[in-house]
């Protein structure tokens, strides 16, 4: 008797799954968040050859794009960002005094088709709950996920460990892994003040300057940026996000090549 198409689904979809984690279990950047900051450094980080996973606790990519402004469906970016737009191939709908206003549902579907055309893979479901470590020097290298249905279940079930030669805390306006590592590693010190009010400007050029590694390993991108430097959050203009996301990735493009 041929194999039920049941039991056929079920063991192709596990043997696919396993025969990817265990290529997920050991890579060069892990990603946490597949907001504009996320998936703009996966792009970046994997054409150049590197081995990027982003993990997403939610069933869907974008992060804060969706909602547009105050679910206005649309969004603005400054001029800085449009060669971003430009390599993800993400159209500008018209420039208004200044500012271009995109769709946010193209802005997501783009910004994701980029990073995984480039390679990069992202994995829905997963909740980063902490960060493995070293010492002797201390360094980050790379975390502890669940899925997030576990977590939100409230079960007490242990996570499993993904190994990565750099950890991009992605988060968002918590900045969740760094926040981890000011609590369960206090001999570094860190401090996250969380982000301050809105001063648009002065926030779309801060975060940029500001991301980078803050602690070896970990590094920050996006408004988990203004997080953990106390700078001001500039609501549904999204350069700054596209430009932190690109930085990063040269900053770890160059450290991993050293
Ligand atoms: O919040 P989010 O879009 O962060 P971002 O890339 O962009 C911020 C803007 O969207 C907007 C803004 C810009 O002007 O103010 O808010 O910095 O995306 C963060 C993603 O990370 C996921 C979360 O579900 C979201 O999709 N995330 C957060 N914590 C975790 C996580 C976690 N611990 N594990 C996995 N995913």
């Amino acid at each position: 008797m041929s194999e039920p198409l049941e039991s056929k689904i079920t063991r192709v979809i596990v043997k696919a799954a396993s025969k990817d984690w265990e290529e997920i279990a050991h890579t060069d950047v892990v990603i946490v968040g597949a907001g504009p900051a996320g998936m703009t450094a996966a792009k970046y980080l994997a054409q150049q050859g590197f081995k990027v996973v982003v993990f997403e606790r939610r069933l869907c990519f974008g992060g804060g794009i969706g909602g547009g402004g105050m679910l206005f469906h649309r969004i603005v970016v400054d001029g800085r960002a449009l060669p971003i737009l430009k390599d993800f191939g993400i159209r500008v709908l018209e420039e208004i005094d200044g500012l271009y206003v995109l769709d946010p549902v193209e802005f997501m579907a783009k910004l994701a088709v980029g990073a995984i055309e480039a390679g990069a893979k992202i994995v829905h479901g997963v909740y980063v709950e902490d960060v493995i470590f070293r010492e002797n020097p201390l360094r980050i290298a790379g975390v502890a996920i669940q899925w997030n249905a576990v977590q939100l279940s409230g079960l007490h079930v242990d996570p499993l460990f993904v190994y990565s030669r750099a950890v991009v805390d992605a988060t968002g306006h918590d900045a969740e892994v760094v926040r981890v590592v000011a609590r369960k590693l206090p001999e570094l010190k860190l401090v996250v003040p969380g982000e301050r009010s809105a001063y648009a400007e002065q926030g779309e050029s801060i975060i940029v300057e500001k991301t980078g590694e803050v602690v070896p390993g970990l590094y920050v991108a996006g408004m988990a940026v203004a997080a953990v430097y106390g700078i001001p959050r500039m609501g549904p203009i999204f350069s700054g996000m596209l430009l932190s996301g690109k930085r990063v990735a040269e900053l770890i493009a160059r450290n991993l090549s050293k």
